[in-house]
C-alpha cells in the first residue's frame, strides 16, 4: 500500500512539474487536461463568484427599467441587463467544465457560501445611479477583466474576450448618461455628483483587498490565473476615471487624492476596509434584499426547468 501511495505521490509531483512548465511557457489550460485539485478549486471559486456577481448585478439596474426616462434609455438599459445575464451563462458553463454543476453553485450563492461583488450590495436610488453603475462599476470590471483575457483557463478566457467586447459598450453607456446630466440643470448635477460620491470607493474595492491582504495572490500569479495585482489594477482603474470625471465636471469624492509626478501615478485616500469586509460577509445594505430576491426568482423559475428537461429526455428518447 505504502509503494502504491509513494509511486502515485511521485506521479504526481511530475505532473504538476510539467503543469506549472506549460503555464509558465503561456498555454492555456484546456478542461480535460490534468490540473492540480487546488487550481480546480482556485477557479471554480473565482468563476462562479464572477458568475454570480453578473447576475446578481442585474438586479440593481432592473430596478430602473420601468423608470427610465425615455424610450432610448429604456432600450439601452433592457440590451445591458440581458448582456449581463448572458455574462453570468458563458462564466457559469465556463465553470461547468471544471466539475461542477449549476445547481451546486446555485446552492452555494444561496447558503451565502458563495460571494459576489461587494458592488452589488448598495441600491440604485436615482438615475444617475445607472449612470454611475455603468460608467464606475462596468469601467471597473473592464480594467480586471482584460487582464483575465489572458488568464491561464481556456474557458475562462475565451469568456473574457467576449464579455469585454460587451462590457465596453456598458461603459460609455453609463458615461453618456452622466455626461448627459451633467449638462443640464442644477439639480441634474447635483444628482450625478451623489451618485458619484456613493459609488465611487464601492467600486475601488471591487478590486479586493490591499496585495499585502490578499491571501490568493499567491496561487493567482503562481498558475497565471491573475496577471495583474489587486492594487495594479485599482490604481490603473483611478488614473483613467479622474479623466474622464474631470472633462464632464464631477469631482471625485477624496480629499487626498492628487497626481504624483514622481510615480506617475494619482495618489488616493484609504480605503474603509471594515466598511468591505461588513458588506462581503452578508451586512451590506443589501445583501438580503439580493440574495432573497434571487432565491424567489428561482423557486418561481422552477416549473421552466421541469419542462426544458422533460422536453429533452424527450427528445432524447426519440433518437
Ligand atoms: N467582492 O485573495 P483575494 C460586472 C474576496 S460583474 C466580494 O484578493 P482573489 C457587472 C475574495 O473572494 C463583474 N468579495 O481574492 C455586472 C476572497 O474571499 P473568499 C465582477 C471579494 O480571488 C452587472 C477574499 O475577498 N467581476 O461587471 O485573488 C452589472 C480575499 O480576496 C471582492 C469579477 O467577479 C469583491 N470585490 O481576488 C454591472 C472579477 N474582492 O473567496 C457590472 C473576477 C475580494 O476566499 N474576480 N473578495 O471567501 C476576480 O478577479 C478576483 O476574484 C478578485 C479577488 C479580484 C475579485
Amino acid at each position: 500500500m505504502d509503494a502504491i501511495q509513494e509511486v502515485e505521490n511521485q506521479l504526481n509531483e511530475l505532473l504538476l512539474q510539467k503543469f506549472e512548465e506549460r503555464v509558465q511557457s503561456g498555454d492555456a489550460v484546456e478542461p480535460k487536461d490534468w490540473m492540480p485539485e487546488a487550481y480546480r478549486k482556485h477557479l471554480v471559486r473565482q468563476i462562479s463568484q464572477h458568475a454570480h456577481s453578473e447576475v446578481i448585478g442585474m438586479q440593481p439596474e432592473g430596478n430602473w427599467i420601468t423608470r427610465a426616462p425615455s424610450l432610448r434609455a429604456k432600450q439601452i438599459l433592457l440590451a445591458k441587463i440581458q448582456d449581463e445575464g448572458g455574462h453570468g451563462l458563458y462564466l457559469y458553463s465556463a465553470a461547468e467544465t471544471l466539475g461542477i454543476s449549476r445547481d451546486e453553485m446555485i446552492a452555494q450563492l444561496h447558503s451565502g457560501k458563495a460571494k459576489y461583488s461587494n458592488i452589488f450590495n448598495y441600491p440604485a436610488l436615482t438615475w444617475a445611479d445607472i449612470g454611475a453603475i455603468g460608467w464606475l462599476v462596468d469601467g471597473a470590471a473592464i480594467v480586471n477583466q482584460v487582464s483575465l483575457q489572458r488568464t491561464s483557463y481556456g474557458p475562462y478566457s475565451r469568456a473574457m474576450v467576449r464579455i469585454c467586447k460587451e462590457e465596453s459598450f456598458h461603459q460609455r453607456q453609463g458615461y453618456e448618461i452622466m455626461a448627459h446630466m451633467m449638462r443640464g440643470t442644477a439639480e441634474q448635477r447635483e444628482m450625478a455628483q451623489d451618485a458619484m460620491n456613493r459609488w465611487w470607493w464601492p467600486s475601488l474595492m471591487m478590486f479586493g483587498p490591499h496585495d499585502s491582504e490578499s491571501p490568493h495572490a499567491g496561487d493567482a500569479f503562481r498558475w497565471k490565473i491573475k496577471r495583474h495585482s489587486n492594487d495594479e489594477l485599482r490604481q490603473k482603474f483611478i488614473d483613467k476615471t479622474v479623466q474622464q470625471a474631470e472633462v464632464i465636471g464631477l469631482r471625485i469624492p477624496d480629499p487626498d487624492l492628487k497626481w504624483n509626478e514622481t510615480t506617475g501615478h494619482y495618489d488616493h485616500g484609504e480605503i474603509n476596509w471594515d466598511e468591505f469586509r461588513n458588506v462581503i460577509n452578508g451586512k451590506g445594505p443589501c445583501n438580503k434584499q439580493r440574495t432573497d430576491h434571487h432565491k424567489k426568482v428561482h423557486e418561481d423559475g422552477a416549473w421552466v426547468r421541469i419542462a426544458a428537461q422533460a422536453y429533452y429526455d424527450k427528445r432524447a428518447n426519440k433518437n
